[in-house]
């Protein structure tokens, strides 16, 4: 079965919307396999968001994602990496389509970085390498 690793990131976990995006998993179908909340350390995400090293939005992603407690959790089904970043919604929650994590919670904040609730694998190999970045390997 396919898998995907989905981050809560700070601000869904300062606005309690970590029970609306598990919500929103199961009721598509997929299954919660594993979940954890932790404290991310600059060495994790470093790792987590290496493509994006350099681009300008890299070091305030970085501080965000410092900024507070995150929920990362493996979700299973089907094609469910491609489902999950459409249930998440474009990256601009600004534009993200109404239905989405993003288009229905979320908006611009003015920040340097996108404040979009979420983040989901974009591929095979991201989910196996950032599922091994979070759980271990497991
Ligand atoms: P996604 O999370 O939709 O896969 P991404 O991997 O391109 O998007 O970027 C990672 C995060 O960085 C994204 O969720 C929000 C932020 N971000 C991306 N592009 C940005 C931009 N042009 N300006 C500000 N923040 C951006
Ligand atoms: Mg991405």
């Amino acid at each position: 079965m396919e898998r995907t690793l989905v981050l809560v990131k700070p601000d869904g976990v300062r606005r309690n919307l970590v029970g609306e995006v598990i919500a929103r998993i199961e009721r598509k179908g997929y299954f919660v396999t594993n979940i954890r909340m932790l404290q991310a350390d600059r060495a994790l995400l470093e790792q987590h968001y290496a493509e994006h090293i350099g681009k300008p939005f890299y070091e305030p992603l970085v501080e965000f994602m410092l900024s507070g407690p995150i929920v990362a959790l493996i979700a299973e089904g089907n094609r469910v990496i491609e489902g999950f970043r459409s249930l998440a919604g474009a990256t601009d929650p600004t534009v993200a389509a109404p239905g989405t994590i993003r288009g229905d919670l979320a908006r611009d904040q003015g920040t340097k970085v996108v404040q979009n609730i979420v983040h989901g694998s974009d591929s095979v190999e991201s989910a196996e390498r950032e599922i091994s970045l979070f759980f271990g390997g497991k």
